[in-house]
């Protein structure tokens, strides 16, 4: 009976350790899109992939442990391309990893909703704090505390050892671009079509990077403050620096990125106060951080081939 399967299946203790290469892994990648790809194709081509999108290599003990931490923002479409290409990509990787969407959900209604009944009839809010509130009333992305949950959320789950915090509209072209991580910070998307597969600029940190537990802790996380887009990227990057870490990369030829094209997003206009904020992170990196992430969670669901995390985020500096 199942006792007996249950006693003859080894369990992962008795598993050979994973080779230091994987045997599955190819080269380059040529990367489509099959049109109207829907989630059930692809748990279909992806059986071994558990509920949450979680996988462990069956035959031996995995190497790396890796949570990919997508923070999305209305790209159903990327998201399910990116889930078409990742999930056999960290199979062949032989990569035990859980794949993360977190999104947001920051309507001021909610947040005025969720408080006791009292304080909105005394009018307990003090005015700087309806101001903050009324100022995310308008679905403004925010990334970097995005990424700031993800992380919290991934870590109560597991011991990950390596998070790798991914765009929903980048694809990886080739097998070698292992998602594991080194004694550095990561940046990997090193070589992105749009860009000519160069960098844009020397210090750009955008797209894909991936870091250790320590690292994050490190640098106190990832800055709350950036609402809407641009400089949150530069803001970690500065964060390594004054940390006194260096940013390591895959070769360029590894590090090779499709970008799914898109229009403007609504809710993440350009955020004019960026280049003030960045002028600041020497000063506002040991504050601005993890510790003071305002948040809840609204829900977790364990769909077949991501966890989905929605959040509504508080009100904070
Ligand atoms: C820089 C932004 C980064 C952004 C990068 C690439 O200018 O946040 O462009 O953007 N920094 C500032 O605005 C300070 S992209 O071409 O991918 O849209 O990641």
């Amino acid at each position: 009976g199942l006792d007996q399967i249950q006693l003859l299946s080894p369990t992962k203790e008795d598993l050979p350790t994973c080779p230091k290469t994987s045997p599955f892994i190819g080269g380059p990648l040529k990367v489509s899109f099959p049109l109207d790809v829907t989630l059930d194709d692809i748990a279909q081509k992806n059986p071994l992939v558990q509920l949450g999108g979680h996988y462990q290599p069956p035959n031996c003990g995995a190497l790396h442990h890796t949570a990919i931490i997508i923070p999305y923002w209305a790209r159903r479409k990327h998201l399910h391309q990116l889930l078409y290409h990742l999930h056999p990509f960290l199979q062949r990787q032989q990569i035990h990893c859980t794949i993360y969407a977190v999104h947001q959900k920051n309507r001021a209604r909610r947040l005025t909703q969720a408080l006791p009944r009292d304080t909105k009839a005394k009018g307990g809010l003090s005015r700087t704090e309806m101001a903050r509130i009324t100022q995310m009333d308008n679905y403004t992305f925010n990334r970097g505390k995005l990424l700031n949950v993800g992380f919290k959320e991934d870590m109560k789950e597991n011991n990950w050892q390596c998070l790798y915090f991914h765009d929903v509209d980048l694809i990886p072209k080739d097998d070698c671009n292992i998602y594991d991580c080194s004694a550095f910070p990561m940046h990997a998307s090193v070589a992105i079509d749009k860009f000519q597969y160069e960098l844009p600029y020397e210090t750009y940190f955008g797209g894909v990077m991936a870091l250790q537990p320590t690292h994050y802790l490190k640098i106190n996380g990832f800055p709350n403050n950036y609402w809407g887009w641009g400089g949150e990227d530069d803001d970690i990057a500065s964060r390594i620096f004054l940390n006194k870490m260096l940013i390591s990369q895959p070769p360029a030829v590894f590090g090779r990125y499709h970008m799914m094209k898109h229009g403007h997003d609504r809710g993440n206009k350009a955020n004019p106060k960026r280049f003030h904020l960045l002028s600041k992170t020497h000063l506002r990196w040991r504050y601005n951080r993890m510790n003071n992430l305002l948040y809840s969670l609204l829900s977790k669901e364990q769909t077949p081939l991501y966890t989905n995390l929605t959040m509504h985020f508080g009100i904070d500096y």
